[in-house]
């Protein structure tokens, strides 16, 4: 296993947009494997392979406690989604920033496992959030594009400000 790179805002490459998953085989199971170990260690409670610079559909989430609920979604789609709700969301690629976002309150996704086998997962509350953001990121999206035009321009000079101080 290996701890990856996380690629951070504003790099142009969190806006590809992540290609569906033909074949679930070992380098997928090896993706997989190698997510968990750089989410665990960030430590955030999901990740998406776009943010390992990895342009397949590919999320993994582990929001228990323990460390021990670990779900790898493939090929993510969500088939239903019902209700509104507000929840403050972080980002590994955003380090420090944490800001509320509206979604979906409850969600039916449809994935593909690490068999390659077609599940679906209902989710509300925290898991819910996850998912919604995480498969953001296989679009290109990050979360603090939902934010104002003037947060977003803040949360920027913010960054550069940050960046300079750390060179
Ligand atoms: O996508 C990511 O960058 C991971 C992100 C997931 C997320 C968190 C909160 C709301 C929506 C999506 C994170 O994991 S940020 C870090 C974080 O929330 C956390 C870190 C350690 C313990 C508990 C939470
Ligand atoms: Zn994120």
């Amino acid at each position: 296993m290996a701890i990856l790179p996380i690629i951070h805002y504003p790099d142009e490459r969190l806006h590809t947009q992540a290609k569906p998953v033909d074949l679930v085989d070992s380098r997928i199971r090896q993706l997989v494997a190698d997510m968990a170990e750089t989410m665990y260690a960030a430590p955030g409670i999901g990740l998406a392979a776009t943010q390992v610079d990895v342009h397949l559909q590919v999320i993994v989430i582990d929001i228990s406690e323990n460390h021990d609920k670990l779900f790898s979604l493939i090929n993510p789609v969500i088939v239903k989604a019902e209700g509104r709700a507000i929840h403050e969301e972080g980002c590994l690629s955003v380090p420090g920033i944490y800001e509320p976002v509206a979604r979906a309150a409850h969600i039916s996704v449809k994935f593909l496992d690490l068999e390659g086998k077609e599940l679906v997962l209902e989710a509300e509350g925290l898991l819910a959030v996850c998912i919604q953001h995480e498969m953001d990121h296989l679009k290109g999206k990050v979360f603090v594009e939902y934010l104002s035009q003037l947060k977003q321009a803040r949360l920027k000079q913010k960054l550069k400000k940050r960046a300079r101080e750390t060179m």
